[in-house]
């Protein structure tokens, strides 16, 4: 007898920034934050979890590859789950006390640094609820793993709110508006370099929630505000005033790290000669037809209308000759059309 249950979640990129933790173990941000969660297939991971009287201990394998089970984060959801299962008999106790074998694959390379621990968790955890039947609000549970996967329990746009609470129970996630809300939305993800971060993300936060007066001043006054304007944008489809945002807030991000101290960046030289060709694009044509968003690594994304992906991307063949559009991929695309 075994139970073998399958689930997707895709990466999601944020234009409002999640940095810098008011609990580290419940994992409960200082800020409200807003990403778009790519359509399935584009960029996801697919967790499947199986679970079987005669599997001997849990085990994880990640990409083909066997992992330890020895990662807090990943019993935290576990036992979470349960919990849960248990709370609500939604399945019988003999099933609860079976081991369970999890296998999870990216269709995009994980080393390029693009937020697979966000679908990772988020797939784990949908998972993980499918197999226990669970009824609940999954993207808290998704949080305990990784906080930015609690945003890619829901596709389109999404909002984490911080929530206020000691034990974390209103720092949830919330669907903003559809996939299907602003069908010509477009993501291209340009991959500078594949190499692990220097600083970790939970490493960066930490040591900017401890120094950087930037990002108090971000916390207090920055984001409430953006947060709304940003909703505004997005609802009323207002591509200038989304697209000045998430620069903004991608910038004030990269900012905060130069004033942690000591400070760390994320950035490269290619990363700013990006910064510049967008700049440079945009003023051209006196309107903002494309932003750039940069997370804790020197990859870009660059968010643009469907209309004006060919010419964007012949500018970046031109600056960059050499650059291979294998991994560019857009927001609503299916697979096989890939750019
Ligand atoms: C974000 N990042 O909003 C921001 C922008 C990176 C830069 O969420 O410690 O991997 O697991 O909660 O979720 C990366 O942080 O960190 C992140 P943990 P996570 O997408």
């Amino acid at each position: 007898m075994s139970v073998i249950v399958t689930a997707t979640a895709s990466v999601n990129i944020a234009v409002i920034k999640y940095w810098g933790k008011r609990d580290e173990e419940l994992i409960l941000p200082l800020n409200d934050s807003i990403s778009a969660t790519l359509d399935t297939n584009v960029m996801c991971a697919r967790t499947s979890v199986c679970a079987r009287p005669d599997i001997q201990k849990n085990e994880i394998y990640l990409n083909g590859i066997k992992n330890s089970f020895d990662n807090k984060r990943l019993q935290t959801c576990l036992k979470k789950i349960k919990a849960i299962a248990t709370l609500q008999k939604t399945v019988d106790e003999e099933f609860l006390s079976w081991n369970v074998r999890i296998c999870s694959e990216n269709n995009f390379p994980t080393a390029a640094g693009l937020a697979s621990s966000a679908a990772g968790y988020a797939c784990l955890v949908t998972a993980l609820a499918k197999l226990y039947k669970i009824q609940t609000d999954i993207s808290q549970i998704a949080r305990l793993g990784s906080g930015s996967a609690c945003r890619s329990v829901f596709g389109g746009f999404v909002r984490w709110h911080a929530g206020v609470k000691c034990d974390g129970s209103d720092s949830t996630a919330a669907q903003i508006v559809q996939s299907t809300h602003w069908p010509e939305m477009r993501v291209l993800v340009l991959v500078v370099a594949d190499k692990e971060k220097h600083t970790s993300s939970s490493i960066g936060m930490k040591k900017s929630s401890e120094t950087s007066e930037l990002l108090k001043y971000r916390v207090e006054h920055c984001v409430p505000r953006r947060v709304d304007e940003m909703i505004n944008a997005i609802k009323k489809k207002d591509f200038p005033r989304f697209a000045e945002l998430t620069m903004k807030d991608s910038n004030q991000f990269h900012a905060i790290c130069l004033d942690s101290y000591p400070p760390f960046h994320y950035l490269t030289d290619v990363s700013y000669k990006i910064i510049d060709v967008v700049h440079k694009y945009n003023e051209m044509y006196r309107e903002t037809k494309v932003a750039y968003t940069f997370d804790a690594g020197p990859n870009a994304c660059l968010f643009l209308l469907e209309e004006n992906v060919p010419e964007v991307l012949g500018v970046i063949k031109y600056v960059f000759p050499s650059s291979n559009t294998d991994y560019v991929r857009g927001l609503d695309v299916p697979e096989e059309e890939e750019h």
